[in-house]
């Protein structure tokens, strides 16, 4: 009975296990986006080598233990009854010996070329040796998503990250939050990025073509849709694709969603989100402004004795976030998690959290908390449609109205829109992130108003965050802009 029962539990064991098997050896498709075979660069393929000589070697011990197994228990098995117990060799020396010494040689053949290319690796993808010209990246990781800067190019783009094929990538590693991990399965294995340490490591691609990369340390709420892609190129079109970068999208001309969208998106969305970052000053200045985002975050987060978390309400508005700067040139978004196009825009603007549950947008931008200003069908329309003008123009650079005469106020307004002060300041007497501006020329004198844009530090409003207002307008912004600009903020009753 005892018997019986077990064997048809075996059977459905055996039964289930038939069952699972197609999905469990699915995984170790070589065509899989997230499978280490099918490697397509040194690094993975050294990986994906070593692997292999692991894999066969475990194969042969196993072959080996099996087979004594197998053979003991047939050979020494009780064949009568009344059989007496066999010979004990209970502290055989020479056994003893053996076994212990076979493992050994198995470790050492597995550490030694394991523990010789983590080195090697270290100083570049190929032999060990240390590349000529590698291309330098930092790769700063956010809950939950992917920054990656060109250093010296003014280049800054957010979770997709466009590399030349067989250049060594040297990758430094940095975060701005909690403990996150870059790995690219297809490019080299994990290497974690931690707060204020650098650890740095190289990728290379032999092949054109896009690789899937994911956040490999739990780091919270929407961490399985931490992704990101790494698109690789021939040199030359890595180098256009690099220029691309630098060119301001065409102008928006005969599209009034579009253009509706942008004054949406300068007051609703750019607190957290930059779209200019194409200028070589604000890609310069782009993390500074991101750190001020995430200071204006913690201030506002407060934990009580227990731990638990607060926040100071209308204080968190801002947290750091993708730059938008070319959107529409990229594959996909939300962490390369959906495909961009202009529906699923719509899709992410009414909710994001349809799209990806946790993220930080849903939780924090006003227009998803504050009722008063939830968007209309038309307005997410609008977003959507601007968000679709993000791309690089033409190569040419459109000849701006030099000649034309034009109004500084309405110049000025252009500006207050352009550079996101409309996100963090109404025209009114509304306090946002900022104080209102209503008014202003009564309290403060030109230069003053001019030293609140160029120099936020100097003089912190009363009760209002210091650290937040971007530090870089001064710079960013050119004289001729900056005098529109304040000629349009005197206006403002
Ligand atoms: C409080 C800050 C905040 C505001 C305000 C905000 N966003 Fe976001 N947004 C984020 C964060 C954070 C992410 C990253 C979400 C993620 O992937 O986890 C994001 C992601 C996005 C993305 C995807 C970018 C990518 O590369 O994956 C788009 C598009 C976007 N936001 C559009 C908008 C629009 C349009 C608005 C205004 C209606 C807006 N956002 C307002 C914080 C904000
Ligand atoms: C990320 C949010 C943010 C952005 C973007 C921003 N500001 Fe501010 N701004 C603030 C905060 C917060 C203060 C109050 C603290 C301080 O004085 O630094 C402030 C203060 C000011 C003041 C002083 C107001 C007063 O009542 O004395 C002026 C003027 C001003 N900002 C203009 C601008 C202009 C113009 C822009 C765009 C070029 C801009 N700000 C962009 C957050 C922002
Ligand atoms: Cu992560």
């Amino acid at each position: 009975m005892q018997i019986l029962r077990s064997s048809s539990a075996l059977k459905r064991f055996a039964l289930l296990l038939t069952l699972l098997a197609p999905a469990i050896l699915a995984a170790c498709a070589p065509g899989g986006d997230q499978s280490t075979f099918d490697s397509a660069g040194p690094i993975a393929k050294d990986q994906e080598n070593i692997f292999i000589f692991i894999f066969w070697l475990a194969v042969v011990v196993f072959v080996v233990v099996e087979a004594a197994l197998i053979y003991s228990i047939f050979r020494f098995r009780q064949t009568r009854p009344d059989a007496e117990m066999p010979t004990q060799t209970h502290g055989n020396f020479k056994l003893e010996i053996a076994w212990t010494i076979a493992p050994v040689f198995v470790l050492v053949a597995i550490a030694v070329p394991t523990v010789t290319l983590i080195f090697d690796h270290e100083k570049g993808p190929v032999d060990g040796r240390v590349p000529e010209n590698p291309l330098e990246i930092n790769a700063v990781a956010h809950q939950w998503w992917f920054e990656f800067e060109y250093p010296g190019q003014d280049v800054i783009t957010a979770n997709e990250l466009h590399i030349p094929i067989d250049r060594a990538v040297r990758v430094s590693l940095d975060s701005d939050d909690v403990i996150h991990s870059f790995w690219v399965p297809k490019l080299a294995g994990k290497v974690d990025m931690i707060p204020g340490d650098d650890n740095v490591m190289f990728i290379q691609a032999d092949r054109v073509g896009t690789f899937i990369g994911q956040c490999a340390e739990f780091c919270g709420e929407a961490h399985a849709n931490m992704r990101f892609r790494v698109v690789s190129h021939e040199p030359d079109d890595y180098e256009d694709w690099l220029d691309s970068m630098r060119r301001a999208p065409a102008p928006i001309v005969d599209n009034p969603l579009a253009e509706a969208g942008r004054t949406l998106f300068a007051q609703n969305c750019s607190t957290c989100h930059s779209t200019r970052t194409y200028e070589p000053l604000r890609a310069q200045g782009e993390r500074e402004v991101q750190l001020g985002r995430q200071t204006l975050f913690r201030k506002a987060v407060k934990r009580d004795e227990e731990g638990i978390k607060t926040r100071e309400g209308d204080l968190v508005t801002l947290i750091s976030a993708p730059n938008l700067t070319h959107l529409a040139a990229r594959q996909t978004f939300a962490a390369g998690i959906i495909e961009l196009t202009e529906e699923n825009l719509k899709k992410w603007i009414r909710d994001p959290d349809d799209i990806k549950q946790g993220n930080r947008m849903k939780d924090l931008a006003p227009i998803y908390n504050d009722p008063a200003l939830w968007l209309s069908d038309e307005e997410v329309d609008q977003l959507a449609a601007y968000l679709m003008t993000l791309k690089p123009g033409p190569e040419e650079a459109v000849e701006t109205a030099g000649t034309v005469e034009v109004d500084p106020i309405a110049q000025g307004r252009e500006v207050f829109l352009n550079n996101g002060c409309s996100a963090c300041h109404s025209t009114g007497a509304d306090r946002v992130v900022g104080p209102g501006l209503s008014g202003l020329a009564d309290k403060s004198s030109t230069d003053m108003i001019r030293e609140s844009i160029t120099d936020p530090g100097a003089v912190v409003t009363d009760g209002f965050p210091d650290g937040v207002m971007p530090g870089n307008f001064g710079s960013v912004i050119s004289d001729n802009d900056l005098n529109a600009l304040i000629q349009y903020l005197e206006t403002l009753k």
